[in-house]
């Protein structure tokens, strides 16, 4: 048991109810998951994330922490959409569109270290309509059969619906012939419509991000799940985000991990708007997501914007997961990260080991693909 738990309830410690909950497996209400924001006590806080990771990974795996083989495609960053805090979309930069020869120049290049995933998601760009992704989709299965496509956030998917006329269900069966493997979690941002209209996000409301995770699910697809902070939200509103996708996980129960994201700021007007994320709070946010989200099978910390040194806390604070290699991300890269452009295999198992947990590189579907740091051996 760790210290700061037992402290916590050998004394009139405030979160002692909680805490008790917790250890007894018993559903946090909204009103725990805002009181355990409201704490300062981190070090409790990270230590009841990482028992509840620990019981639900079972004494084999407890010490394990994932990482995935893969790359980031994003074919274009034109969109019709203006959400205020992205830098990646054509208002504030250049735009481009990739043609299918560009796609499979880049698909070439990343395969030759192995990737066994590739993440794709773009702008809502009225030419690149179902038929370029499925187009894409196709002659990438084609060339290889054994990489796994995760694509397409909630959003992409509602928008080709509105741009074909179609409904939600055709457009993700039709994205499945082609060879769509998966969901990634993006475009969830806040579910909270006044944080949402201060920051001009008219896309894809809460009922219809969670609608297009519900059908998904329901044909099959695993998805993930994402909250992005620091866009002028608050701890009701985080903990209002984080209700609404445990109440979708107890109906369709097709959400394998939850992320939560940081904004960065190059290229937007919000900073002043906003406060900023601190360390403090971003690992709040995963020891608390964690804690609340008790149906969720994986947290995920992501190095690219949570920087590798807090990434290596936070697989000791409740995340069993800290993404992937990510060959070129450009969308958390367009507004400022210092992270890397990606990492070979090597670096990651070197931060996931020296933060004291066995790396284990894994599949989209979370198989494992290989435990230990032996990545040297492999084309990696
Ligand atoms: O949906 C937009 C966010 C998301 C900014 O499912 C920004 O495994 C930071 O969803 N600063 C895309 N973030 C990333 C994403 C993701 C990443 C890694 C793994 C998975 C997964 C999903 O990035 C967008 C949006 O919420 N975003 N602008 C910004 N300025
Ligand atoms: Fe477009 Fe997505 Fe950027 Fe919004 S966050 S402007 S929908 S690319």
């Amino acid at each position: 048991m760790y210290l700061a738990i037992e402290d916590a309830l050998n004394s009139k410690h405030p979160l002692k109810n909680i805490v008790e909950k917790v250890l007894h497996n018993i559903r946090l209400s909204v009103s725990d998951g805002i009181h355990l924001y409201e704490s300062n006590d981190l070090a409790l806080l990270g230590s009841l994330a990482q028992f509840v990771r620990e019981q639900k990974a079972g004494s084999k795996y407890a010490k394990y922490v994932y990482y995935i083989n893969n790359m980031h495609l994003n074919p274009t960053n034109y969109c019709v959409e203006t959400c205020r805090f992205c830098s990646y979309a054509n208002i504030k930069t250049k735009s481009y569109t990739w043609t299918i020869e560009q796609v499979l120049t880049k698909v070439k290049a990343a395969s030759e270290f192995g990737i066994t995933e590739i993440h794709m998601v773009g702008g809502l760009n009225p030419d690149c309509d179902l038929n370029y992704f499925t187009d894409i989709m196709k002659v990438i299965k084609n060339e290889y059969p054994n990489i796994h496509l995760k694509a397409f956030t909630a959003v992409e998917i509602e928008y080709f619906a509105k741009l074909h006329k179609l409904s939600y269900e055709t457009v993700l069966t039709r994205l499945i012939e082609a060879g769509l493997g998966s969901m990634p979690g993006g475009g969830a941002e806040i579910f909270n419509e006044t944080v949402r209209q201060k920051m001009k996000v008219k896309k894809t409301p809460a009922v219809t991000w969670l609608k297009i995770h519900d059908i998904a699910h329901k044909l099959g697809l695993k998805s993930n799940a994402t909250m992005l902070t620091g866009i002028g939200e608050n701890i009701e509103h985080k903990i209002e985000h984080l209700n609404y996708l445990r109440n979708q996980q107890d109906k369709s129960g097709g959400f394998l991990c939850f992320i939560p994201l940081k904004c960065y700021y190059e290229g937007t007007d919000i900073k002043d708007e906003v406060t900023e994320p601190t360390g403090y709070d971003l690992l709040k946010d995963i020891a608390i997501s964690r804690l609340f989200l008790d149906n969720f099978p994986h947290i995920k910390a992501y190095w690219v914007q949570l920087g590798e040194k807090i990434a290596q806390i936070a697989i000791n604070f409740g995340a069993d997961d800290i993404d992937g290699t990510i060959f070129e991300e450009r969308i958390t890269h367009a507004a400022g990260t210092k992270t890397p452009l990606n990492l070979a295999c090597k670096e990651m198992e070197e931060l996931i080991s020296t933060a004291g947990f066995i790396p284990c590189q894994r599949d989209t579907l979370y198989n494992q693909v290989k435990i230990g740091q032996d990545s040297l051996l492999l084309n990696c």
